[in-house]
């Protein structure tokens, strides 16, 4: 339902709430003060929203599910939820009446970047589907203070500076005092025989205070209302007054900074294992106080636990919250008595997990002793598990010592999370075909071969809603023309756009909003004071920076063009802007020392006006959703090259293809089922396959052969020895051919180099021919059409959670 307030009945709202909180009149007022004050206006229907779903989900006793996600990305929530509310033409109106522009209101809010980058945002887009398909469900992760660094560049250095959200995004969480749960830490646990059987005691543990803050996210055109419950750490009553009187106020004060530490700050890697224990801590808190939270209500609603698995399903978004596993048996075995065998059964048929990568370096795996140390109790439920998985395998694989080993828990000293999770949970996904093939015949083979029945695949999705009709209001309009606004509902009826696949005039509209979008993107690059010609061609490669991802292979095409140009600078090509936007981890220093490398070609090349009218490099500070929201209409080509089999998904390359961009990549995540969308005549596919690559790695690959033979390769490779504006990146040209420990460009560069070339020059002659483009752009938005979140969702609630919306 949209919301059916007046605008006068806004104004009255607007008015009361900005004299309750500053006193002052709607004349008076300045623009932070009014975002604020429309926020809490906004937060006000919401509730009243939220309390009439609720309701109805109370009366409908369905069975729910909770997401569990040490990250959700949310970025800006005024613009979102007035769509949603169906609100934005009474806020303009109102606010006109004062002089205040609602689009420059919502420039005052901060992005809550409460994640890294893919993983989160895809929680983030799940939120608005369920929301808006009312679905029963809801959202957990922590209140970080700091979300995902600020990211400055200093002459090509990246800095990083904290990100201070909350003035400003705090408005959106309602503090829930009432729903505080306390988890507990340390301590030693004792097993003690009595005439019930084995008892655990848990003694001299520490104790922090879980309290809720709820940010509420409406659905669009609906009922529903999801809400996100995020944990905030705060201190037990336990002021030490002793200490305190005897003057030592570092001591009375100490055990609060300690527990204010565990949601301080978001860890900032993306596809990386941070093996930190304040990190461990931050994944238990989230989960015990989740937990307990789930416990609770299913209790109050149904006063027994026998029914639980029935009513209840628990996503595990990753890893990362894996230890809601050994946790929520905890509850079942020591609080409410539940034998052994029945708790496991309940456990496994609640959980299901998502898997989104399989690069090694991003496993987790924790020493026994760290989990032993901080979770007495749940180390011990965790070695049962392993105890009695492998009693079953050993049953069932007499004498395969090696394969009960590569399953187990537990191994040489290390709890390998990937490996719980499997075990411990109902359903195991991945997030591409292929990458869900890829775990069935590698990660995960031998669990495969145990239980084929668990393994599964759900392609990722995007909010459409937000990153079409939100971000793209041109094409919106264009599209509801053509097609109606089912789509809006519908993800699939993006699909009818192919019907216009050869008006010539729907086409001439199209390049018309590709321009105008470049053009407010050039804009508003320029208030940055970065400068960019929206008359070239927009390639875009935005994502963090991370080698698998590749983001040298570009810099090295780049280059390749730029000797051309430096060879015979009357070489004709059509004037092309390579936009780079990426933060790195900040201890990651291949990571940086590419950004110095785009920093500096950039830097080169606008010395030299002869090169800066073809080719232009812009590296985009900061990349956030916001910029993302600007970016992915005005993006023409959407470069997703990541070395094949190592990207799980993806997801920008879905939002860049739904606002028209061609995609050069190679057949890896998502792209592969792009692929099959809009076929080899609109999509620009090069490089080697999974399986090459593979191949390549047996037969044995030597980056520096390709350097020593192929012209073009040892051309480009040499010149970032001579380095660009003055630096040298004699570091790149050691990474590419030495390499640690003998094996140079460990993702492959140089290997998909030719192929990449090759097709980047296709793509440019048939940026040409611009009807043959724009056909092509059509084709890409209409295929997008199976990347709806609400796809995902859908996928998720029929195949996985077995949950149903309210109706
Ligand atoms: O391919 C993407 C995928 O589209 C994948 O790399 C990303 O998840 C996206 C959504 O499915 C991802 N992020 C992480 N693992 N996979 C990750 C790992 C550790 C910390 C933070 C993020």
């Amino acid at each position: 339902m949209q919301s059916t307030l007046t605008s006068k009945q806004l104004g009255v709202l607007i008015k009361n709430k900005l004299s309750r909180h500053y006193g002052i009149s709607a004349e008076e007022a300045d623009r932070k003060q009014m975002y604020k004050t429309c926020a809490r206006a906004v937060v006000e229907i919401l509730s009243d929203k939220r309390t009439r779903y609720y309701q109805k989900l109370k009366d409908q006793e369905k069975k729910k599910v909770y997401y569990l996600c040490m990250e959700f990305l949310v970025g800006r929530s005024l613009k979102n939820n007035l769509y949603n509310l169906g609100l934005e033409k009474e806020f303009r109106e109102v606010l006109k009446e004062w002089n205040f522009d609602l689009e420059e209101l919502y420039e005052d809010e901060p992005d809550a970047g409460l994640g890294n980058g893919g993983l989160g945002r895809l929680a983030s887009c799940f939120m608005d589907s369920l929301a808006t398909m009312e679905y029963p469900a809801m959202g957990y992760s922590i209140c970080y203070e700091y979300g995902l660094f600020k990211q400055k560049i200093v002459d090509g250095w990246q800095m990083e500076l904290p990100d201070i959200w909350l003035p400003g995004g705090d408005v959106w969480l309602n503090q829930r005092n009432d729903l505080a749960f306390r988890v507990k830490f340390n301590g030693h646990v004792e097993e003690i025989w009595t005439n019930d059987g084995l008892k655990t005691n848990y003694t001299d543990y520490d104790e922090v205070e879980a309290v809720p803050y709820d940010m509420m996210i409406s659905g669009a055109n609906s009922e529903g209302v999801a809400i996100l419950r995020l944990w905030r750490a705060r201190d037990v009553d336990k002021f030490d007054m002793k200490s305190f009187a005897k003057g030592d106020y570092n001591r009375a004060m100490n055990e609060k900074m300690n527990a204010e530490l565990i949601c301080k700050v978001l860890y900032p890697s993306d596809n990386h294992f941070e093996g930190k224990t304040l990190r461990l801590r931050q994944q238990y808190f989230l989960v015990s106080a989740s937990i307990q939270n789930i416990i609770s209500d299913h209790l109050q609603q149904f006063g027994t636990l026998d029914n639980f698995s029935e009513k209840i399903a628990i996503h595990i978004n990753d890893t990362h919250p894996a230890l809601c596993i050994p946790e929520l048996m905890r509850i079942l075995l020591d609080d409410y008595h539940y034998s052994w065998e029945n708790a496991y059964n309940m456990v496994i048929s609640t959980v299901s997990y998502t898997n989104h990568t399989v690069l090694s370096e991003a496993l987790e795996t924790w020493p026994e002793e760290l989990i032993k140390q901080q979770f007495p109790r749940i180390y011990g439920i965790i070695q049962g598990m392993n105890e009695s998985y492998c009693q079953e395998m050993w049953n069932r694989y007499p004498g395969e010592w090696g394969k009960i080993e590569r399953m187990a828990i537990i191994s040489h000293g290390q709890i390998r999370m990937a490996n719980l999770c499997v075990i411990g949970s109902s359903s195991v996904n991945g997030v591409s075909k292929l990458h869900s093939d890829i775990l069935k015949s590698q990660v995960f083979s031998d669990f495969y071969q145990a239980s084929s029945e668990k393994f599964t695949n759900v392609t990722n999705g995007f909010a459409h809603r937000r990153w079409i009709c939100q971000a793209n209001p041109r094409l919106t309009r264009l599209l509801d023309d053509c097609i109606g606004e089912e789509y809006k509902k519908d993800g699939r009826k993006l699909a009818d756009f192919k019907r216009y696949s050869d008006n010539r005039s729907i086409l001439r509209q199209l390049r018309d909003i590709k321009l105008a979008n470049k053009i407010d993107f050039s804009n508003l690059m320029d208030q940055k004071g970065v400068s960019i010609d929206p008359h070239s061609i927009f390639d875009v490669q935005a994502k963090r920076l991370h080698e698998y991802k590749r983001q040298l292979l570009n810099v090295l095409k780049i280059i390749s063009l730029y000797l051309d140009l430096k060879d015979d600078p009357n070489l004709v090509m059509p004037p092309q802007t390579f936009l780079f936007a990426a933060k790195a981890a900040p201890g990651y220093y291949m990571a940086k020392e590419v950004i110095r490398l785009i920093w500096h070609l950039s830097a080169d090349i606008e010395k030299d006006p002869v090169l800066r009218e073809k080719i232009r490099v812009v590296f985009l500070e900061n990349y956030c959703v916001t910029m993302a929201e600007a970016l992915m209409p005005a993006a023409e080509i959407s470069e997703q090259i990541s070395l094949a089999g190592k990207e799980a998904s993806g997801t920008g390359n879905m939002k860049m293809m739904a606002n028209g961009a061609l995609t050069i990549g190679t057949m890896d995540g998502a792209n592969v089922e792009i692929f099959e969308a809009v076929g080899n005549e609109n999509m620009f596919i090069f490089g080697m396959s999974a399986e090459d690559v593979e191949r390549k790695w047996a037969e044995g690959y030597e980056a520096s052969s390709y350097y020593h033979n192929k012209e073009k390769i040892h051309r480009v490779v040499e010149s970032l020895r001579r380095g660009f504006n003055g630096e040298s990146f004699d570091s790149i040209y050691r990474y590419l051919i030495v390499g640690d420990f003998g094996v140079g460009d460990p993702y492959m560069c140089l290997a998909d180099f030719e192929d990449y070339l090759k097709v980047h020059q296709q793509l440019l002659d048939v940026y040409l021919d611009q009807h043959k483009w724009n056909q092509m752009s059509l084709f890409n938005i209409a295929g997008a059409e199976r990347f709806a979140a609400d796809r995902s969702i859908m996928d998720y609630a029929r195949n996985i959670w077995n949950i149903t919306p309210l109706h």
